[in-house]
């Protein structure tokens, strides 16, 4: 059955996640070891993720293969999740979709790495159109022109595209921050995971490296019953209709998205974006 959203400080929120965000702003404390993925949902999360924890394990797949995704890498904002990170040793690996606004803020004076994942906004309105249609932690589009309309206008989970890209790419520049995109990762991913590694500081030899490569194809992680999320409990998803590794490619929008929507989108994206210096986004 699906519920309406949870609303915190004007942001639709599932109801899986922690009421108090304030709490968590204030009291969390971030650790100079800890390794951040962040990003807006649908924007290739898992996959830097599944990267990330690869990485640590220098290609050694046995983690990844024995241990769900949401436990190698929590999410900050749910009880369950937040009361996982707490129990990691260093150095901890976690994970969040919260706006800029809404992160513990103990991370703008700490030394943490963090990824943040972006991909092209009219992939992640198709990839999420998909993915809400067939959750039941929050209430479902009936149509893709319903779950554009709501995407334009912020109303689905965590919020605005614009507001969560435009607040966090504030912190472009720190030297503990890696803006990677999802386009990148297609582009040349042993270039990608080299970048990330590098950034996380694991120098990586040739046969982890091709390890890590092997790992994090998109069939290989749709081929992992760890990442691919047909382990998520019934009570979140409908299975039946869900496949969360579901095409994984770039571009998709083109063979969604109506010539009016297109239309519709470029003109809220050239005005919420105008402030952003040209060249950021390889879909640009
Ligand atoms: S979530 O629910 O917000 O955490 O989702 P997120 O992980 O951010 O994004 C899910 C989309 O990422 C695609 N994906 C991949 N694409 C290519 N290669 C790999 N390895 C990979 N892993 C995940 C996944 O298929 C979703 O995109 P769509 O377009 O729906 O297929």
């Amino acid at each position: 059955m699906a519920t309406d959203y949870l609303w915190i400080e004007g942001i639709p929120f599932h109801w899986t996640t922690i009421r108090d965000l304030r709490s968590l702003r204030d009291g969390f404390l971030v650790r100079d070891q800890d390794v951040i993925t962040l990003s807006y949902p649908k924007s290739g999360t898992n996959w830097i993720k599944e990267i990330t924890n690869l990485i640590h394990t220098r290609g050694d797949p046995s983690w990844v293969q024995s241990v769900v995704s949401w436990e190698r890498s929590p999410w900050i904002e749910t009880p369950e999740g937040l009361e996982l990170i707490e129990k990691q040793g260093d150095p901890r690996s976690y994970t969040s979709h919260l706006p800029v606004h809404l992160f513990p803020t103990s991370l703008f004076t700490s030394k943490a790495k963090v990824i943040y994942i972006m991909r092209n906004p009219r992939d992640v309105i198709v990839s999420g159109y998909h993915f809400h249609k067939t959750l039941k932690i929050t209430k479902n589009p009936s149509s893709f022109e319903e779950y554009f309309e709501w995407f334009l206008r912020g109303n689905v989970p965590f919020g605005s595209w614009f507001d969560h890209v435009g607040g966090w790419l504030q912190m472009r520049g720190k030297e503990n921050f890696l803006f990677i995109s999802y386009e990148e990762l297609h582009q040349d991913i042993r270039a990608s995971v080299e970048k990330i590694s590098r950034f996380l500081g694991t120098e990586l030899n040739p046969e982890e490296m091709d390890s890590v490569l092997q790992h994090v194809t998109f069939q290989a992680m749709k081929d992992n019953k760890m990442s691919n999320f047909s382990l998520v409990p019934d009570i979140h998803i409908d299975h039946s209709n869900m496949r969360f590794m579901r095409k994984g490619i770039a571009g998709d929008w083109k063979n969604q998205l109506t010539v009016a929507q297109t239309e519709a989108f470029d003109r809220v994206y050239r005005e919420k974006m105008a402030g952003l210096p040209p060249g950021l986004f390889p879909w640009d």
